[in-house]
This record gives C-alpha cells, structure tokens and sequence, in this order.
C-alpha cells in the first residue's frame, strides 16, 4: 500500500487521522524534512542558545497533536560554540535523548486507525447493533467508547493476534438524530479516533423496488459508457491508469455519463440500468494478470480494494446518490454489480486478513479454481474437485472469501446492505453467484429480504445447462437441504440457442426447445434473458450476422418470458469478437469522439433503424400488458419459424417470427391464447398486413428474417 492510497481511505473514515496517516508513510529522508515554524523556533533557540543544531525533526505532528508521532532523527554539536553555559547544554541534550528515545517508542505502539467498515448506518434498520471492522494497528487490548448521542457500544470488541483489526458493535438508537459520532479507541499507549456517522433511512417510495418482467433491463459497462466528468479520467490516487487506446485501462467513463444518458435510457424503452461495479478496485497497475503479456487495470470493477467506495475514476458516493435519484425520477430502476466471491489480488486483507479463516488459503498457499461447476450439484461428489470449485482462487489470484467464517458472512451481509440502505438501489446482480455456498446465500438473502421485500436478485451462473443452471434457483430446498433464496439467474441456456438461431442462420426450434426445460425452475419468468453481455462476444460479430437477424434477436428477448436485457451498443449494432473488444468505448459518449451516437444525426442508416426498430419494440413491451406480465403460450413450432402468445386475463399478444431467408405462410390455431373467431388482429411491428382468426386459426405471411407483433385491432 503506497502512502497516497493509504490517505484516501483514512480520509473516508477520519478526516481528523488523514494528515496523521500521511505523515506517518512519508518517505523519511534525514538532514532533508520539510520544518514547520515550532521546529524552526526549536531549531533557532537551540543553535542560538545552547549550541545544537536539530538536525530533523520529521513533522510537527509530535508538538501539535496528542498523536505522538514524530520521529527525532538525531541531532549534532556546532562547533563553532564552546560557551560557559556547557551545563545547560548538556541538561537540554538530555532532554532532547529522552525525547528520541520515548518518542518512537510511543510512536510504535500508539494505536492508529486506518478505516472503518461500514462508515455509517441508518436508525430502525433490522441490523442493530451493526459490527464494525476496524482496520489499523497496535490495537491490542484497545478500549472504545463513543461519543455523541444515539449511539453505545454493546459487549466487548475483539481484536485479531496481530492488533490490526478489531470488532466493535454499536447499537443505535431509534430515535438517534443523523450526523456525526466519533469512535474513540485508547490503550496504554494512546488514544485515537474516528467518525461514525448516523443517517435517516430513505423512504421506501420510490427506492428498492427490484426488478420484475415488467422492466427493460440495460447493461452498462461504467468506464466505456459516457465520459460525463474528463476531471477524473487520471485521478491523484491513482495515476497512470487511464489510456484510451489500451483496451485493458480505464477510459474516462464514470457515473456521471450515465446521468448524462439517462435521457436517451428512457427513450430507447429501458426502465432498469445494470451498472458494472461501482467498488473501488486497485490503484496500480495489476502485474500478477497479465494481458496479451503486460500489466491490466480494474476498469471493469470485479477486482475490489475497499467494498465501501466508490472508485474514484467513476466517482463517489454522492455522485452515485444523485445517479440513483436521477434515475428513479425517470422511472429508471438502478441494480448494483455485487461480488461476494473474492476480492481484488491488491485488497489489504490479502496480506493482512482480520482473521485466520478469512479467506480460503493464503496468497503463498491456496486450492487453485478448477471450474468443475457440475461437481457442485453432484450428489456424489468428487469432494476435493468441489472444494477446488467451491474455495479455488480464481485464476490462481483473486482470493476467495471464506463465507464459512461467521465474520466475512456478517461483514459481507452488512456490506450488501449498507449499498442499498444508503443509495436506494432496486436490485442486485451478483457475480460468480455458483462459487460461493448456498447456506451463506440463504442467510444473505434473508437479510436483503427482511429490509427490502420488494428487492431481487439475479445470478450470474454462466453455464448453456437448464439442470445445472435451475439447480441455484431458489424457491426450493435443495439435496443439500439448503433453499438459496434466490430469485432470478441470468437466463445463458437461452443465450446460446438465440446467439446460434439469430446470429448464426441455425434453427430456430433450439430456442423454443431450451424453453420446454423450463419446469426445471422454480420461477422461469424471471429469469433475466439476454443477447449479449461484457463476457462475450457482441452479437454482432458472430459468424452470419445481419442487422435482420439481430432484430429478431431483440424481438424474441423483448416478447418472451423473463426479464429482458439488453447490452450497451447492441442497439446500435457495436461489434467486437471476444470479451475485450466487446467492451469497445460508445461512440460519443467520450470527448474528441468523431460522432455521437447518442444522438440520430451522429448514428448510420443502418444504426439508427436498428436503433429505431430496437426502440419500437421496447415501447410495445412497456405499454402492452401481456408483454410484460402475461404467461407465455407457444403456439407454433417448425425449423425456422416461431409462434407464440403473451395472455393475460385480459387479452393477448400474439408474435409470429420467421427466421429463414425466404417469405413464408403459417397458419396455426390461437384458441390456445384465447383469441375467438372473427377477431381482428393488426401487427405493430409493419411486417404482416392485419389478419383475422378464422377457423381457430390465423393465417400469417412474414417476408424473410422477420417478426410480428399482434395485437386486437
Ligand atoms: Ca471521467
Ligand atoms: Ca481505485
Ligand atoms: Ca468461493
């Protein structure tokens, strides 16, 4: 940890310790320190008077502070002096030897704090009293206490062997005013402190509102999306990391550009934004993964080095606050990228873990993730491919959280929480969701449930298998005995069939088969079904894809069951191979871009009627009820054309696609659906003329690679 990344986090928890923390990482350099006026008045005194010349003193910490933190380097004779006052000489160089002496041994073992888990809380939230993990050093045999009202400690904190953390719980009181408290922690060498502040919990109306059918969900990558603030594109703390015409460094995307688009969000149809993690991850250049052989950054956020802050090339809390509630005021949902698995390779834990158990393994000796994911649904499992699986570090590096160890379960309970209580968030999607064991996942989804009934979570399980990926669907109890809790996954099985049949040309009749497996969820229409994503390859660059065909991509995605899910760019046809160039920059959301795609005159023909027919359809799954409550009903299947109906009590909508590359006639009944005879149906979508059901049967002619939309005219 460099001495400017230590700052930052002090300063998040104390502004008070701030200028303690960065005196104490100065570089020392004898015969070579900054002296401020006491040290010059000392220095002055002494050379004048006695004879001495100081030599250094570090800083005026030790002289202005109860923090005795100065370190006395030495000091030597001058030699121009031999004066009659010899004795008071030698009385002041022993003063100034007890000084040397007792004032690193103070300094050494006087406690200091370096952050503090979490920074606030909120008054009548069901976790009461919260644990504090407090990080520092010579925290041995500390005492706390608090100072401010509304808030005490409860029972005795612990401390870890080496005395560099420690757990505290504060009860607070129900009626506590918000502001300010401070935590104050003494032993026999000395006192420090640090801010805890109380907040008034946010009003329910209009915050964690989950996610549900009903929303267009958008995957926002935060560094490639809009540049909103070019102020923090090389920050203080961490410089050097930004460079647009590396693929693996951050390029100026923040959580500004995302306010900045809200408003094309909205017209485009989404009512929901998945953002990429927000944690700060690592200020230095990762040189343990290499890529294409050279160092990488955490631009894609996956990597944290503090769970509770913002990283500061996207912004801070208060930036993401007022993205929230921009969003919110759009009828935009906001759900958080979360991971409970691991933590960046650069995280202080690594080297420094609150407790023995805190991760599984340590950096020198750790099980290395195998990926054998069938292993964890074996019911005879081979238990050392499991563990490897279960407690595996990821690629050999990112250490994996032990969600045995009571603590990391409370402290990563607590963190989830804290994100949401304090923004007013909608929804969670969690990372690696398979890697981390379902009895950790019921208790944390009991939490998240008991404060937010209406919020919901979706799993990143990425895996083409129905039996597998229904396995860590909650709603039901397990072989392990365990019920996950889990809402919703992100829907891969189907991913792959729609990436083979719309991209590629392939059947079509892969998709409405990977749909009859869906009697292995327990709650398939919430699944979030998606396109595209930042772990894969755009749509757009698959072999045979067309403009046509990713239209019915995003028609079948839309008019399906499940949550559908779109991926920056894709409405505009963004192209990119594999996981990186996937990830390519939106044109114009970026200063000195030579167009702006945000807008149509900056979009191509092709763009803006893709972006257009994107936009259509997502209009008619936010106005049409069916669309987005109603049960699916499949009413026509061959090779390469699909027929099915979205019904509610109230009505229907029926969408017929055609994905050969030659017109065709269907007729298949829609009595199923509820559709009488004699009724009219027109198709918004332009492709078919309007039909009528005759005979329990429509009759529908679609050109080729195209799609309808019906509804009662
Ligand atoms: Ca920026
Ligand atoms: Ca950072
Ligand atoms: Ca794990």
């Amino acid at each position: 940890m460099n001495a400017i990344q230590s700052v930052k986090r002090t300063k998040e928890s104390s502004p008070a310790i701030h200028r303690w923390d960065h005196f104490r990482t100065s570089p020392l350099s004898p015969c070579s320190g900054r002296l401020n006026w006491l040290s010059h008045f000392i220095q002055t005194v002494l050379s004048a008077r006695l004879g001495i010349s100081v030599v250094r003193f570090t800083d005026s910490q030790f002289f202005s502070s109860s923090y005795p933190s100065t370190q006395v380097l030495g000091y030597c004779q001058s030699s121009a002096s031999r004066t009659p006052i010899i004795v008071l000489r030698h009385l002041a160089c022993a003063i100034i030897m007890s000084l040397a002496c007792v004032a690193p041994a103070l300094s050494q073992t006087a406690p200091e704090i370096f952050k503090v888990d979490p920074p606030s809380w909120w008054t009548r939230s069901s976790v009461n009293p919260v644990r504090l993990l407090i990080r520092g050093k010579n925290l041995e045999a500390a005492r706390v206490r608090v100072s401010g009202t509304g808030l005490r400690i409860v029972g005795a904190p612990k401390t870890n062997d080496r005395g560099t953390y420690l757990f505290v719980d504060v009860a607070i009181a129900p009626q506590a005013g918000p502001g300010q408290r401070q935590i104050q922690i003494t032993t026999a060498s000395g006192t420090t402190q640090s801010a805890f502040e109380i907040l008034s919990p946010l009003t329910r109306a209009g915050n964690f509102q989950g996610f549900s059918p009903a929303d267009v969900m958008y995957l926002i990558m935060v560094d490639r999306f809009s540049d909103g603030d070019p102020s923090n594109n090389d920050p203080a703390q961490s410089r050097g990391l930004y460079d647009r015409e590396n693929k693996y460094y951050y390029h100026g995307g923040d959580l500004q550009g995302v306010i900045d688009r809200l408003g094309y969000l909205k017209e485009l149809g989404v009512t929901a934004i998945w953002l990429t993690p927000w944690y700060d991850n690592y200020d230095r250049l990762n040189e343990i993964e290499l890529k294409e052989g050279k160092p990488c950054t955490g631009f894609h956020g996956y990597n944290p080095q503090d769970f509770y802050a913002v990283e500061e090339h996207f912004g801070d809390l208060a930036k993401l606050r007022e993205l929230v509630n921009a969003a919110h005021r759009l009828g935009i949902k906001v759900i958080q990228d979360d991971v409970a698995n691991h933590t960046g390779p650069y995280h202080p834990w690594v080297d420094d873990p609150p407790t023995p158990t805190w991760f599984n393994g340590t950096r020198e000796r750790h099980l290395n993730n195998v990926f054998q994911t069938w292993e964890l649904h074996d019911p005879r499992p081979v238990e050392i491919l499991k563990r490897e699986t279960m407690e595996g570090w990821f690629l050999d590096f990112l250490p994996d959280l032990n969600q045995h160890d009571p603590e990391v379960a409370r402290y990563l309970i607590q963190n989830t929480l804290w994100w949401v209580g304090v923004t007013g968030l909608d929804g969670i999607r969690m990372d690696t969701w398979q890697y981390v064991p379902n009895s950790f996942w019921r208790e944390w989804n009991a939490a998240l449930k008991r404060d937010y009934p209406s919020f919901r979570v979706v799993g990143e399980v990425k895996d083409g298998d129905v039996v597998h990926t229904s396995f860590f669907q909650g709603g039901v109890t397990r072989f392990d005995g365990v019920d996950s809790g889990l809402d919703s996954l992100l829907d891969f099985p189907l991913f792959y069939p729609i990436r083979h049949a719309f991209a590629e040309g392939k059947k079509l009749d892969d998709v409405p088969k990977t749909l009859a497996k869906d009697y292995l969820y327990t709650k398939p229409n919430i699944l979030v079904t998606l396109l595209g994503g930042h772990d894969d390859g755009r749509f757009m660059s698959e072999k045979g894809a067309t403009i046509d065909g990713l239209k019915l991509a995003n028609t079948f995605v839309l008019t399906t069951r499940g949550v559908p899910q779109l991926y920056y760019g894709d409405e505009i046809a963004m192209t990119g191979p594999d996981e990186a160039t996937a990830r390519k920059d939106f044109p114009g959301g970026f200063p000195g871009d030579r167009r702006n795609a945000f807008s149509r005159e900056g979009r191509s023909r092709d763009e803006q009627e893709l972006f257009e027919y994107i936009r259509r359809v997502a209009h008619l799954h936010n106005e049409l009820e069916p669309l987005k409550r109603g049960a699916l009903v499949n009413l026509h299947v061959s090779d390469q054309q699909y027929a099915y109906a979205r019904t509610t009590k109230d009505g229907a909508v029926v969408v017929a696609m055609n994905n050969d590359t030659k017109p065709i006639m269907i007729a298949f009944e829609v009595s199923p659906a509820g559709l009488a005879n004699g009724m009219r149906l027109v198709d918004r979508l332009g492709a078919s003329r309007d039909v009528q059901v005759e005979n329990g049967k429509l009759n529908v002619a679609l050109p080729s690679r195209s799609a309808a939309i019906f509804v009662q005219k």
